[in-house]
């Protein structure tokens, strides 16, 4: 308790003083005084005399945000107590503890509001009105407070105040690809956060700072190691720097999940084999389990990527993903643990096509896992490309719970330069309809656990954040952190309610700036899919570190080429994936097929995914497909270049600091957006034999060029 409190006294100091500079680092929890006289006046009002009835480690934590979150919006002290008097204004209580008078005036169901629901409402008692904030436990009332902090924020009304929030999905983690050795795998805003080395003694303030995000915007569980894991994680010295994680992240709700190596047994515990059936080692993993839980009770349980991209697993035995998830689900079932296995396998050995290996692999073993496993999916088949169909294994496996995975980290997506809003992408994702049981079977439906009346349900972000001041390296990335945490707390949002929200919270509240600024965020993901991937292309990025074009990326694994992927020939351009293909359109279910399945009918913006297209072909625009792919390529990069436009007419309403910061980002983008229309266009111009459209603008360069430019020491790889 003591360690915790000096920790949160550290915190807030080191915020006070870093929150007069706007680098970011406060992300959307800036606090900033509200100008408006009259709100200023309700607010001050409601937040006079606070009681919180809780006397738990989160109670201090709510009372600490409060605290700091008050005193700078409101520019007063506020007075926290734990009596509740006539001059109180503002309580937050459990249901349990709250006076009977105030219960009495709930309608609401205990039940409805589950472990982490909070509700928050106006009291009328007498001639008194008050603002309750209460839930089943402890972490609602974060959750809630968080929320009604969000209200001030965002100069929202709190007259009858009257909200209730329930997260649909349970398990709503992050996924760190960080190394022991704090380089991030596809990381692009600095080294991890997590120092290793410095565990277990020295607790970075920065950790109670990413809780405190975290929860802020739902999240409950961290998953720390990268998922091509380091054995040593599960060493006793590891554990124990582990521990001072959990504990710290513990008040704000938040689990820590370990990535646990397939061949650890025979790593680090001097076992001759890592088989799944073989006794011993599953008693190594038991007795594992069983060590982590005595240190860390609430710990969250294992993510693994076994057999893929020459990580071990089960099939090195010859046994199936399902014996391997299942033992280590034995392992931590008795402690309420679970198994997020993950679904990304494919070999290059397998002569399939890469899209359809993984559903391949899972949809027969429907049924065979335990109850504590929760199989975890990339949202596309293929790898985060800025535009994929999604994920054919949604909806085929109504007996075994899927959950769904996110890249938060901007591999494919320019990096930590480009403006790139990814909630409209995975809105587009958990929007699409499987027809699993007929219309309306969303994904969204699947991955919550309502369409198959799964017990588990998760969703999972690959994270994007490092160790530079502003956590996530561009300024907007920040809103794709904490897109991700508000969708999966309630995937129903828009990316727009999602946009504005964070605009207020992190900028400002005037509605100009939130109005152009929006935009600009909404436009930015159709924009990028423009200048990289147009009309259903993908994964024709550089070699490794994917950073920059590589149409022309050939040799060594065909599925690690773009040759592979675009199959340009001079007949025409795409990967044929229909009955005359590969016919991975047959792993939908048959309403997706009839959508997809038609050369003629396929909306334009897979078209390339699903089919090799004649360069003559006529499509429904009107223009032959050569004719589009240019006129894409050049919007995109014209979009872009109207954004920054945008950008430039708002230096007045933000702080200089910001406000130059994104500048010269998007003048990278543009110059970049440049770079991938130029070398896309001239790539493919070799096949096509075709001039670019006459009023676009002619390449200033050769495609050479453009073939030499090489970017070394990319950050988010193994650089040598
Ligand atoms: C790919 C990344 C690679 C990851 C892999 C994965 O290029 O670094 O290890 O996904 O998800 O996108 O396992």
């Amino acid at each position: 308790m003591n360690k915790l409190r000096t920790l949160l006294t550290i915190t807030l100091v080191l915020l006070l003083f870093l929150s007069k500079a706007e680098n970011g680092y406060n992300l959307w929890l800036r606090y900033t005084k509200v100008e408006n006289q009259v709100l200023l006046k309700t607010y001050q009002d409601a937040t006079l005399n606070i009681v919180i009835l809780d006397n738990s480690e989160t109670s201090m934590v709510i009372k600490n945000e409060l605290y700091l979150g008050l005193r700078s919006l409101l520019s007063t002290e506020p007075e926290i107590a734990n009596t509740i008097n006539d001059q109180t204004s503002l309580i937050i209580a459990t249901l349990n503890s709250l006076p009977e008078n105030i219960k009495a005036n709930i309608t609401i169901e205990d039940k409805t509001l589950g472990d982490e629901g909070y509700f928050i409402f106006t009291n009328q008692s007498e001639n008194k009105k008050s603002i309750i904030i209460t839930g089943n436990n402890d972490k609602g009332l974060l959750y809630g407070t968080f929320k009604f902090l969000s209200y001030l924020q965002q100069n929202q009304s709190i007259e009858d105040i009257n909200f209730t929030s329930i997260p649909k999905i349970k398990h709503r983690l992050l996924n760190h690809w960080d190394n022991l050795d704090r380089t991030v795998e596809r990381g692009y805003a600095g080294f991890s956060i997590f120092d290793w080395h410095k565990l277990p003694d020295y607790v970075d303030p920065r950790y109670v700072d990413y809780a405190r995000a975290n929860a802020s915007i739902g999240i409950n569980g961290t998953v720390v190691t990268n998922v091509n894991s380091n054995a040593l994680i599960l060493t006793p010295q590891y554990i124990k720097k582990l521990v001072t994680l959990a504990n710290t992240f513990r008040p704000y709700g938040i689990k820590v999940y370990l990535t646990a190596r397939f061949s650890a047994p025979v790593e680090i515990g001097g076992l001759k084999t890592a088989d799944p059936t073989n006794n011993e080692v599953q008693n190594w993993w038991n007795n594992k389990a069983k060590e982590i839980y005595k240190l860390i009770p609430d710990f969250g349980g294992f993510l693994v990527k076994a057999n893929s991209e020459g990580q071990p697993g089960p099939q090195d035995y010859k046994r199936t993903h399902a014996e391997g998830a299942n033992m280590l689900a034995d392992a931590v079932a008795p402690f309420g643990g679970i198994v997020m296995w993950r679904a990304f396998v494919y070999s290059h050995e397998a002569p399939d096509d890469r899209a359809k290996q993984a559903y391949s692999e899972f949809k027969p073993l429907d049924g065979k896992f335990r109850a504590n496993v929760i199989i975890q999916v990339k949202n596309g088949a293929i790898d985060f490309q800025p535009r994929e169909p999604f994920h054919p294994l949604f909806g085929a496996t109504p007996k075994t719970p899927l959950m769904m995975e996110f890249q938060i980290t901007q591999e494919y997506t320019g990096c930590a330069t480009h403006l790139f809003y990814q909630a409209p992408l995975y809105k587009e994702v958990l929007n699409a309809d499987t027809y699993a049981k007929g219309q309306g079977s969303t994904v969204a439906k699947i991955i919550d656990g309502s369409l198959h009346n799964n017990n588990i349900s998760g969703i999972a972000g690959v994270a994007n954040i490092g160790n530079d001041i502003n956590w996530t390296g561009h300024p907007f990335a920040q809103a794709n952190w904490y897109a991700f945490g508000r969708l999966a707390w309630n995937h129903e949002l828009t990316a727009e309610e999602i946009a504005e929200e964070w605009l207020k919270m992190t900028f400002t509240n005037d509605k100009d700036f939130i109005n152009a600024a929006k935009q600009i965020m909404i436009n930015s993901r159709e924009n990028l899919v423009n200048y990289m991937t147009p009309l259903g292309l993908h994964h024709i990025m550089a070699r490794n570190h994917h950073y920059g074009p590589g149409p022309w990326v050939d040799g060594g694994r065909a599925d690690w080429t773009s040759l592979y992927y675009h199959q340009a020939n001079d007949d025409g351009i795409g990967f044929n994936r229909s009955s005359t293909g590969s016919n991975a359109i047959s792993q939908y279910f048959p309403e997706v097929q009839d959508l997809y399945k038609n050369i003629k009918t396929c909306p334009e913006n897979s078209l390339l995914w699903f089919h090799h297209v004649s360069w003559d072909k006529k499509l429904a625009s009107g223009n032959s497909l050569w004719d589009k792919l240019c006129y894409k390529y050049y919007e995109g990069v014209d979009s872009v270049i109207s954004a920054q436009k945008q950008w430039n007419k708002l230096e007045k309403y933000i702080d200089k600091e910001r406000f130059d910061h994104v500048s010269s980002l998007l003048k990278i983008q543009v110059n970049e957006a440049l770079w991938w229309r130029y070398a896309c266009v001239l790539y493919f111009q070799q096949f096509s034999k075709q001039p670019i459209p006459k009023e676009l603008e002619k390449p200033k360069f050769s495609l050479e060029h453009y073939k030499n430019i090489e970017h070394r020491f990319v950050p988010g790889i193994k650089n040598e």
